[in-house]
């Protein structure tokens, strides 16, 4: 191993792990790479990651200090999901909806693609630990990569794990992630055609080559999270695609909610609504704790967020960090002499700079012949949480944060009300397992198409959805006091507009802290509770000084029956044909069209507003 010296096969050996050492000899022997530096929890390894992204090209340093810009290929600015697959024993399956393939082929392909694949390059070796450190949550996760951008990306995102892996108690219970960005061109991978993600969870380690894209290159994001999801379900915790945020009620009370939505629905300007303070914006563990509640804890340090949109107005909070010196990396925006812009900025865009096309004018058009935005939509930034002042003071709490409300959303443009709370865990959970979103540019391929996401984590299940939704059945058995569980619909329009504005989440997430705290009283409906016109109206009051009409709550809290009987159709053939569901979940959804039903016979109408609830 003669690319590995004596100095880094010191740290390598240091952590006294024969299950380690196998692995990044494999890796060497694999990939064969120039060298190999392996980085340590010591602040010196880490400012080395910081100089090499900017010595190989792959971050540019932008005007304001600290800031970095990370460009990936024209064809890699999102998730590949049609690339990312398990590997599985012949004829295996997960799920119709998981992506899969025979194990022995789908190794035999991605190590092929991986050998060879770091000649003349560096081998990064990094140790990390998944939530927070000391802490029944913390989960170990080794990353091999030649990607500096990776690397330094992971270090703002994820906890150092070094010092964790010297203390494992089960020296081979750690997951293993190797990823090689391939053959790069103008700094970005070139062979996108051999682009794969295969995931073996018999031995929890995941194997990424030709890419970039962080969604699809690091490790220790959604591709963690798969492994972690088959380890909760076995274990008896949960994995959730779900921020971690305080509400602040009346007299300093804290209440803590975690939220699950679909990419780019709102999750992190949700997590950062101003006033309020933030644990997570992506990534839960959740355990029942000895208190009776469910505990929850941040899996990342970090937020690898959209930049869209985050302006002044709409995003106060993000928008100053963004704007403000600090180490952060900004990844497909565009730039002019050392200045990013982004869609959705608040103010003009130049007409022209450099992006992730290359030289961009408007008007440029791509190799598929559209025209290219000035930025991506799906551009990003990467920043730690402890750089926001809004960080909520338990963030690192080995212990976690009690959560006693669970909300989940999707982007609905005509069924769903704003909000509402379920009738019960069971009812909650099909609230939850019936969540539908029209698609964005956070995967690859169409937009804007309605599509079914339970829990907003379907994308990134490793088990079989009959399964996932059994769990969280059992979770409200399980737990003494489980979590409310809420809806919210931040999308809805009326005649093409939307019926709200986007910071009118604020109103909603204090009136939901307000009903775990038995506040506000509630209108119930066939899908749930909803707020009474007067809460709402005092809300608007006091948090915007604004005047809420009763028209703009009729219209937004109408319910939609005829379309919610329509989304329950769709619902119910889906679950139909998914083997392996409980029998009470099948009892909800039949409850739930029963009552949507008889509410259509006895108001002999398709939508009816609130008032007819009172
Ligand atoms: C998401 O798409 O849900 C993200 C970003 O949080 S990614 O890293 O691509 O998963
Ligand atoms: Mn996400």
């Amino acid at each position: 191993m003669e690319m590995l010296d004596e100095e880094n096969s010191k740290k390598l050996e240091g952590l006294g792990n024969e299950h380690v050492l196998k692995r990044v000899r494999e890796a060497i022997e694999l990939c064969r790479p120039g060298r190999v530096t392996v980085i340590t929890d010591s602040q010196e390894d880490i400012d080395y990651i910081r100089q090499l992204a900017l010595k190989t090209g792959e971050e540019k340093p932008l005007s304001m200090e600290g800031h970095t810009v990370h460009f990936d290929g024209y064809h890699d600015q999102a998730r590949d999901k049609g690339n990312t697959k398990y590997l599985l024993p012949k004829g295996m399956k997960i799920s119709r909806y998981i992506n899969s393939t025979e194990r022995e082929a789908g190794l035999k392909e991605v190590l092929g693609f991986l050998d060879g694949s770091m000649e003349g390059k560096e081998m990064l070796v990094r140790f990390f630990c998944l939530g927070p450190l000391n802490s029944r949550f913390s989960l170990a996760a080794l990353q091999i990569t030649d990607s500096t951008y990776v690397c330094h990306s992971e270090d703002i995102l994820y906890r150092k794990g070094y010092g964790h892996f010297k203390k494992l108690k089960n020296p081979r219970d750690f997951f293993f992630f190797l990823h090689s960005a391939g053959r790069l061109e103008n700094g970005v991978s070139k062979d996108i055609d051999k682009r794969r993600i295969y995931i073996d969870l018999e031995t929890n380690s995941v194997y990424s080559v030709n890419n970039q894209y962080a969604g699809n290159s690091v490790g220790l994001k959604k591709l963690a999270m798969r492994l972690a999801i088959k380890k909760a379900s076995q274990k008896g915790w949960m994995t959730e695609h779900m921020f971690i945020m305080a509400a602040q009620g009346p007299q300093g009370r804290k209440t803590y909610f975690t939220g699950a939505f679909p990419s780019a629905c709102g999750k992190t300007s949700t997590a950062m609504i101003p006033g309020q303070a933030i644990v997570a914006d992506d990534i839960a563990y959740l355990r029942p704790w000895d208190d009776g509640t469910l505990h929850a804890v941040n899996v990342e340090q970090g937020i690898f967020g959209i930049i869209q949109d985050v302006n002044p107005r709409d995003d106060p909070l993000i928008y100053k960090a963004l704007t403000t010196p600090r180490e952060l990396i900004l990844s497909n925006v565009l730039v002019v002499d050392g200045k990013p812009y982004w869609l959705g900025m608040g103010q003009e865009l130049p007409e022209k700079g450099i992006n992730y096309s290359g030289e961009w004018f408007k008007g440029k058009r791509g190799p598929d012949r559209e025209e290219i935005p000035p930025a991506n939509k799906n551009a990003r930034y990467t920043i730690r949480l402890c750089e926001l002042d809004n960080l909520d003071e338990k963030a690192e709490d080995p212990e976690g944060v009690p959560v006693s409300g669970f909300i989940f959303g999707g982007r609905d443009s005509d069924t769903s009300p704003p909000v509402a709370q379920s009738l019960s865990w069971g009812h909650g959970t099909l609230m939850a397992a019936s969540l539908e979103s029209e698609t964005t540019a956070a995967t690859l391929g169409a937009v804007g198409e309605r599509k079914h996401c339970p829990m907003a984590n379907l994308d990134f299940l490793s088990i079989p959805l009959g399964r996932y939704i059994r769990d969280y059945l059992g979770f409200g058995k399980k737990i003494q006091k489980p979590p409310l569980i809420f809806s919210v619909n931040y999308f809805l329009k009326d005649k093409g507009k939307f019926t709200n504005e986007i910071l009118d989440k604020k109103v909603w997430l204090l009136w939901m802290e307000g009903r775990v705290h038995n506040e506000f009283g509630a209108l119930k409906t066939p899908i749930g509770f909803i707020p009474e016109y007067q809460d709402l109206k005092k809300l608007f009051q006091e948090i915007f000084k604004k005047d809420y009409t009763r028209e703009e709550y009729e219209k937004q809290f109408t319910i939609r029956i005829g379309k919610l009987l329509e989304k329950f159709q769709r619902i119910e053939k889906i679950y139909s044909e998914e083997e392996g569901m409980p029998e009470e979940f099948k009892r909800e959804l039949e409850s739930q069209k029963e009552r949507l039903e008889q509410a259509r016979k006895e108001y002999e109408e398709d939508e009816v507003p609130p008032s007819g609830f009172e």
